[in-house]
Formats: C-alpha cells, sequence, structure tokens
C-alpha cells in the first residue's frame, strides 16, 4: 500500500519521542534532485544511494530521483523503462519534442528507485538564453567558461521546465516535493522558485565552498568565526540538520564481520609482502593496517596532521622498543602516469616466490607419497634434489633489491610538489628497515580489477584495524561511519559532523573505538600529540582487546543506520509542505526535530574511572594476552542493551 506513515518508538523513552503526522504519500510525488544519482563523484552519492531504500519504503512508486544523464553511467547502473505515471511521461515528453534528451529507468540498487536522467549536451544550445534568464531573474553570472556551472545551470534549467509542465499538468493534486541537493541542483531550485511553481521544496547543503576553501586555506576559521570576513555573501538560515546514515546491514552470524576482517586483513597482507620484498623483516601476524581515504585536500582532510603524528608514533614505537609495526595506506586521489615499475615489480617477485614455493611443494609430496607408497619414510636430506634448490635460490635472488620500498604505489605527476610526498619528505619515513611505520600512498582509488592491489573499498576497509580521519572542514563525514558499522574503529574530531553526533550520543566513544581528536580548542601541536597518543594507545592493544573493541564499535551502527536517521528528511519534508500549502499540511515548526536526549552507555565492562584502565581500551583483566578466538560479546552486549534500557526500535506501520 502507498499510504504509509512511519512513527518512531523506543521502548522506554531514552530516544526523543517523535511522531510526524502521518503524510498522505498517496497525494504527493516526491523528487530527490542531485548531479550525483547514478554518478558517483563523491559523499553524496552514498547519501542518496544509501538513502534509497527506505525512501522507497515510504514512498513506493511516488519517488523520482533526478539528476544528469551520462551514457555510461546509464548502461552500467540503470534498467531503462517507460514512466509508469502519465503526468510524468507527459512532462518529459514536452522535453522531448523540444529537442531534449530525458531518460527513465530504475536505478539497480537496494530499494531500486524510478530515476529521471537529463542529457546536458543535448540542451546545451540553450546555455546562453539560460545564463540570461538566471541573470535576470536573481543577477547571478556564471563565468564564461566554468563548465561545472554551466552544466548545472543546464540541468536545473531542465529540472525547472519538467517541474512546470508537471504542475501544470497535475493541477492541484498530488502535490509535489522537490529536494535538491547541493549547489549543482540549486539553480533547479532557483528557478522553480522564482516561476513560482507550485511545489514545496527542500535544499540540503553537504559543504560549503566558503568553508572548504577557507580552512584550505592560511585562514584560522573556527577561531575567526564571529569576525566579519569580507565576503559578498556568508550565511544561510537552517531548518533541519539531517545527520548523514547507512544502508546497514546485519548478519545472521554474529561474528561474521571479524571472519571477513581477517580474510580481508588476509589479501590486505599478500599485497604488503609484494611490496615490502627483500624488507620483509617484520612480523606480519604483529603488523596493523591504518589507513586515510578521501577527497585529496590534503590540510581540510587532516592528512597534514595524520604524517606528522606517524612520524611521532614511528618514534615511539623505536624507543619503547614496542614489537608492533604499523603499515599505513594514504589513498587520495592525485594526478598519476600509472602504477611504478618497482610496486608492480614487487607483486610480480611476490607471485614469483609463491609459484617456485607451490613447485616444489608438488614434487616434495610426490616424492613423499611415492615413498610412502612404499612402506619408506624418505631421507628428508635428499628428498629435494640439486634442481629444486637451484630454482629456490634462484627465486630468493630475485628479492634482492638495492631500493628501499616505495611510499608510493604510483607515479605522481606533480611528484616535487605534491603535498603527501613532501611531507614525507619532510618527517623521513622512507619505509626504512628501522622504521616501525611504513608509508604507502596509492594516489588512486582502490578497485577490485587492479592489477596491484585488486581489492574494492569495501573489502579494504574491512581489513583494515584502524581508520584515521582527523579532518578540520568536514560538514560529516562519511569514512569513519562506514569503517564503525564495518566494525573497524576509527579517528575522527570534533570539527566532523561525524565526530560531534558521536560525542553527544556515546558515553566514551573511544571504548566503542571512536576517537575524537579535539581539533577546535587545542592548538595543532596539542591535536597531534593527541592523535600519536591515541594511535600509540591502540598499537598496545593485544589482538583480543582489539576484538572486543571491533565487537563494541560494530554494536554502534543501529545509530548509524537510515532506519533511524531517516526521520530527519521525514521532518524536513513535512516542514516544506507546510510552508508551501499551509491549508493542507500541518507541522509545528516550534518544535525542531532533534536526537538529543539519548547516549550510549559506557560499555559494562569497562571500569567506571578511566583512571582504572589504559584509556578506553577494552578492560579484559581476566583474558589470556593474543587469545585469537573471537570474544563472544553477547554477553556484555547484553548487559549494555540492560544498561541502554531502551534500545531504539523503529516501527513501520502500513
Ligand atoms: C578476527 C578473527 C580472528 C583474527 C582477528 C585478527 O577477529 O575472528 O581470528 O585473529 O580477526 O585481528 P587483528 O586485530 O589482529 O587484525
Ligand atoms: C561532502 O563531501 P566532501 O567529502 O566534499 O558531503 C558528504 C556527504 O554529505 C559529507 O560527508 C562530507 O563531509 C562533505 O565533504
Amino acid at each position: 500500500p502507498l499510504s504509509r506513515s512511519l512513527s518512531m518508538t523506543s521502548l522506554s523513552g531514552v530516544l526523543p519521542a517523535w511522531e510526524e503526522d502521518e503524510l498522505p504519500v498517496e497525494d504527493l510525488l516526491l523528487f530527490e534532485v542531485a548531479w550525483e544519482v547514478t554518478n558517483k563523484v563523491g559523499g553524496i552519492y552514498t547519501v542518496i544511494q544509501s538513502k534509497a531504500k527506505i525512501t522507497v519504503d515510504e514512498w513506493g512508486e511516488n519517488f523520482y530521483m533526478m539528476g544528469p544523464y551520462f551514457e555510461h553511467n546509464f548502461k552500467t547502473q540503470v534498467e531503462g523503462c517507460d514512466p509508469p505515471n502519465p503526468a510524468i511521461r507527459k512532462a518529459m515528453d514536452a522535453l522531448i519534442h523540444n529537442g531534449c534528451q530525458v531518460h527513465f529507468g530504475r536505478w539497480l540498487i537496494e530499494g531500486s528507485p524510478y530515476v529521471i536522467l537529463f542529457d546536458i549536451g543535448s540542451a546545451a544550445w540553450n546555455l546562453d538564453r539560460w545564463k540570461g534568464d538566471l541573470w535576470q531573474t536573481c543577477n547571478i553570472g556564471l563565468p564564461y567558461h566554468d563548465r561545472e556551472a554551466n552544466d548545472s545551470l543546464i540541468l536545473g534549467s531542465l529540472i525547472a521546465w519538467f517541474f512546470k509542465e508537471l504542475t501544470d499538468n497535475l493541477g492541484d493534486k498530488p502535490n509535489v516535493i522537490g529536494h535538491f541537493h547541493e549547489w549543482q541542483a540549486g539553480p533547479g531550485l532557483i528557478l522553480s522558485r522564482s516561476r513560482k511553481i507550485p511545489m514545496a521544496t527542500v535544499f540540503t547543503t553537504h559543504a560549503t565552498l566558503l568553508g572548504r576553501y577557507l580552512c584550505a586555506g592560511n585562514v584560522d576559521f573556527y577561531n575567526n568565526l564571529d569576525k566579519p570576513l569580507n565576503l559578498s555573501f556568508w550565511c544561510v538560515g537552517l531548518d533541519v540538520v539531517t545527520p548523514n546514515g547507512l544502508n546497514v546491514k546485519k548478519f545472521s552470524a554474529m561474528h561474521e564481520f571479524q571472519n571477513l576482517h581477517s580474510t580481508s586483513k588476509a589479501r590486505i597482507q599478500e599485497f604488503v609482502r609484494g611490496h615490502f620484498y627483500g624488507h620483509l623483516d617484520f612480523n606480519l601476524d604483529k603488523t596493523l593496517f591504518f589507513f586515510i581515504a578521501g577527497r585529496y585536500e590534503f590540510s581540510n582532510k587532516g592528512a597534514d596532521i595524520f604524517l606528522e603524528s606517524l612520524s611521532r608514533l614511528n618514534y615511539l614505537l623505536r624507543v619503547h622498543r614496542n614489537d608492533m609495526t604499523v603499515v599505513v595506506f594514504l589513498i587520495m586521489p592525485a594526478k598519476t602516469n600509472n602504477f611504478n615499475v618497482e610496486s608492480l615489480k614487487g607483486q610480480a617477485v611476490r607471485k614469483q616466490l609463491w609459484d617456485t614455493a607451490h613447485a616444489v611443494k608438488e614434487k616434495f609430496g610426490k616424492r613423499l607419497y611415492d615413498a610412502l607408497l612404499k612402506g619408506q619414510i624418505p631421507d628428508m636430506n635428499t628428498i629435494l634434489d640439486r634442481d629444486d634448490f637451484t630454482i629456490m635460490k634462484r627465486a630468493i635472488y630475485a628479492t634482492q633489491r638495492h631500493s628501499l620500498p616505495p611510499v608510493t604505489t604510483h607515479n605522481v605527476l606533480d611528484d616535487s610538489t605534491d603535498p603527501i610526498l613532501s611531507n614525507v619528505r619532510r618527517i623521513g619515513l622512507f619505509n626504512s628497515r628501522n622504521d616501525r611505520v611504513k608509508i604507502i600512498f596509492h594516489p588512486e582509488f582502490l578497485s577490485s580489477t587492479s592489477p596491484l592491489l585488486p581489492m574494492d573499498y569495501e573489502d579494504f576497509v574491512r581489513g583494515c584495524n584502524l581508520g584515521v580521519f582527523p579532518s578540520y572542514y568536514e560538514p560529516w563525514g562519511y569514512t569513519p561511519g562506514e569503517c564503525s558499522v564495518m566494525g573497524i574503529p576509527s579517528v575522527t574530531t570534533n570539527l566532523s559532523g561525524f565526530g560531534c553526533f558521536m560525542e553527544e550520543h556515546v558515553s566514551d566513544p573511544a571504548a566503542y573505538g571512536i576517537y575524537i581528536v579535539d581539533r577546535r580548542f587545542r592548538s595543532p601541536e596539542e591535536s597531534c600529540n593527541q592523535l600519536t597518543q591515541f594511535m600509540f594507545t591502540f598499537c598496545q592493544q593485544s589482538r583480543r582487546q582489539r576484538i572486543i573493541q571491533r565487537n563494541r564499535t560494530e554494536r554502534l551502527s543501529d545509530l548509524l543506520d537510515w532506519r533511524y536517521l531517516g526521520r530527519f528528511y521525514i521532518h524536513a519534508r513535512h516542514l516544506a509542505l507546510s510552508r508551501a500549502f499551509p491549508e493542507k499540511f500541518k507541522t509545528d515548526p516550534m518544535v525542531p526535530l532533534k536526537t538529543e536526549g539519548f547516549r550510549y552507555p559506557r560499555p559494562y565492562s569497562v571500569p567506571p574511572s578511566p583512571s582504572a584502565s589504559i584509556h578506553s581500551t577494552p578492560h579484559h583483566s581476566d583474558v589470556e594476552e593474543d587469545d585469537d578466538e573471537p570474544y563472544d560479546e553477547d554477553e556484555e552486549a547484553e548487559r549494555d542493551r540492560l544498561n541502554i534500557k531502551a534500545p531504539f526500535v523503529l516501527v513501520v506501520h502500513s
């Protein structure tokens, strides 16, 4: 049935009570507009793609996503079909008859939402006229050669045109809601509003160019927020803060995510064996994998303080004679001209060693079998012949190298000015034998078809031990949340939306594997020391402590689930409808929706005073070091649940 209402119930009111009036979705059409619909650029794709399922569950056939058409994306992600709604068909046809191409289909992701995709190229001949319209309407002029801005204007003009046709066809029922994401969808919103198209509108911003550029420059942004900045625009009003969620999947076997960690980790270890050939004098069983990943904004994403802290961590591990090694992956796309030869050679050498070992093992096995068939135990000194030794020696000789294992997997184009490489040179972490911290800069997003590290991002994250995201400018930041739902601990900051959200809702975030660096109230030097300390403490944990901590991290995933956080979007839509059509839709704007009042308690097994244990590491006085068995967290989880008293439950009435 189309008519569904959502109500959120928490068993004993730990979560704020929340009841929205039922929305008659059969009398409404919801359109969500974003540049990243079927088109992955960054974090906004994750928002709309992961949220699709809960939106389709609520809106059924009355939900549509709109974005730009790219042939490759359409062919690989969309199943084309005819729009079932005649009003939508008619509106599309109006554009098509005027020479613009519009495509319709189902996006092949969870929930299979309908998508309407507009071909920018087919409408580009209108650009000058539409630039004029934008200038006439709101005095916004676009730079001549700015491709991004031009494309967003074409998309916006097509979308506003579509809405005009649609609402003309529909009359006053059903009502239309247009939800626009980020500035690229902005022209569609501006034009729809200025043309007084009868529809409710919502705009979600995911970052501001202003913040991004000011933070990346030399402005001490957060300490000067109260001072006037010489800018032509500055502040926007805000109705609802919509925390970003994820489509959380729970495994039926509780420990499945721990097993997945183990198998993915083994694949990363294989890569490391190749990359460090000839220098594998560290114990892979005592090696932790840390990583940072994201858009290559060196200081905004905190790669600067991460590298500095790694050099301090290297020092601490060395002076404390700690036997752990940390291999750090920096995954940030930069301009490259392919993989570097030394990295590819590393994997080839590893493969050759593997093949040699396999060939000798086969021969050995056959000779052993033959001897046993004759009732003999073979002489172990002669079971392998001279040829076997020769191929083994040759394979070992091939592992000699005269250079250190490379710090980057690709040839970086601007090598001498690249911020990561320049800083690696400054701190001197060149993967030498003495270093306890090794660096691998992978200046390309991961892919399961890579000849070097053939893993997709999700599998890679699962195999790591700690994600480190010490961002300076980060409106939300998906990366640590993605780690959490996979049960991988991470570092975030109190300057990221995610970090603030966790600080608000989790009593002892570090015990749950969420380390929050204070970049708001501390100097960069102090933040660096704090980050170093977090990483050093992490290295001091036993394997069993890490397993316990991963269990706790994974337990936080409910908090990040769209089934919980989707309520903020529902609220925003109510608000928009009540403003656009006040006679039909009412909501109390005086009661803003908040998540305040709910906190995950400190895990049951953590002593009440942090001074009683290493700060926030899982308490384990009664367990053996390095006990490899997956820790049965059921008991602790159950006690925590009782302690929370009110696990939140989402009830969907239909
Ligand atoms: C999972 C597996 C264990 C494995 C461990 C490795 O928990 O269930 O069998 O030993 O991962 O953990 P580590 O923290 O050393 O990567
Ligand atoms: C933005 O992407 P970014 O990495 O440029 O949007 C993301 C999704 O809302 C958000 O998580 C991130 O903080 C923003 O910065």
